[in-house]
């Protein structure tokens, strides 16, 4: 088991949370090396992310340019909106379950295949870290509910209370008719899913929520779960999804995506082919959002859904942009 403590528990505070990861040396097996018939010779930081959040990829930039990793991009990056109140879909902030409770779900991926994965996570205002925690510091891929939580604590994360006065004040309106649809508001939800690619040319994905809201207590989407929110063969390249997640869990949709680069397709052409798939497995009821975006080992990138109303940002050396993404459905 490997267990390195390179940050010192006792010093860590709200803000030294912010900052660790920074500081952190991204691991471990190195040495790894592919046959790779995607190799970029000339690479080129790239991020991008899901939905617009410019405060989010521009943290992940000027990490990248920096010249530290994709994976301390893509961390640093999520945890921006993790952070913003104002996100309630994400971190702080986030929407509860029916029971008033928000829980929290959140993976990451790194260019070795390494992973981690926090679901049903309590009271911790980064879940993002601690899935990196649960990577680095673990011999395991997932931790759920109280023993995430616990190994939060033991990590020297910090308590404290995510539902804002905001996002309580819309529950309990909520709660005065309780009806529980667990189908997403197509124009108002946003996960954050994030790819990268560092001066190295590797790949690293993250991907953090707070799930649908008002959810059934213990209901996991497929955010935390590698290869369903988030995939990342840096071979290849790298997914993630936003939307009603029990179907992307169905289609495995961000391996799917991936998978479909290695036969050739571009990000665009994957992630489009992958929205059909869901479609098409659902012609009767498509009043469910999912969004797909993809990078390549290229730098290619690439973004589609299934009703209008979608975007995703990309900063590279050409500039910082939101782009509306193509849907399957034009109204
Ligand atoms: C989930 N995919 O829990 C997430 C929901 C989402 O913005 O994308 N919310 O199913």
């Amino acid at each position: 088991m490997r267990r390195r403590k390179f940050i010192q528990k006792s010093t860590l505070s709200t803000a030294g949370l912010l900052s660790a990861p920074i500081l952190a040396n991204s691991k471990k097996k190195s040495g790894q090396s592919y046959n790779n018939s995607e190799t970029n010779n000339n690479p080129k930081p790239i991020v991008i992310a899901t939905w617009d959040v410019p405060n989010a990829t521009n943290m992940a930039w000027m990490i990248l340019e920096s010249g530290l990793s994709s994976l301390d991009a893509v961390e640093q990056g999520v945890m921006m909106e993790e952070a913003d109140e104002a996100n309630q879909s994400v971190g702080k902030g986030g929407r509860p379950d029916r029971d008033g409770n928000v829980t929290l779900d959140a993976c990451i991926m790194d260019k070795d295949s390494n992973c981690g994965s926090v679901v049903y996570l309590q009271n911790i205002i980064h879940p993002i870290s601690v899935a990196r925690m649960v990577m680095e510091e673990t011999p395991h891929v997932m931790l759920a509910g109280e023993g995430a939580e616990k190994f939060a604590y033991e990590q020297g994360f910090s308590k404290e209370n995510l539902l804002t006065v905001k996002s309580k004040q819309e529950w309990l309106e909520w709660k005065k008719t309780s009806k529980y649809k667990p189908i997403i508001n197509i124009e108002n939800h946003d996960t954050i899913g994030m790819l990268a690619i560092d001066k190295n040319g590797d790949i690293a994905g993250a991907c953090t929520t707070s799930g649908l809201a008002y959810k059934m207590a213990g209901r996991v989407g497929d955010s935390p779960i590698i290869g369903a929110g988030l995939f990342v063969d840096n071979e290849i390249g790298g997914a993630t999804a936003t939307g009603m997640g029990e179907e992307v869990v169905r289609t495995v949709g961000s391996f799917l995506v991936v998978e479909l680069m290695r036969q050739g397709k571009s990000p665009q052409d994957a992630c489009e082919a992958a929205v059909k798939r869901i479609v098409n497995k659902n012609k009767e009821n498509l009043d469910f959002q999912i969004g797909f975006i993809a990078i390549n080992k290229k730098g290619e990138t690439g973004g589609y859904c299934i009703h209008p109303g979608f975007s995703y940002r990309v900063y590279s050396d050409d500039g910082h942009t939101n782009n509306i993404s193509a849907s399957y459905l034009t109204s």
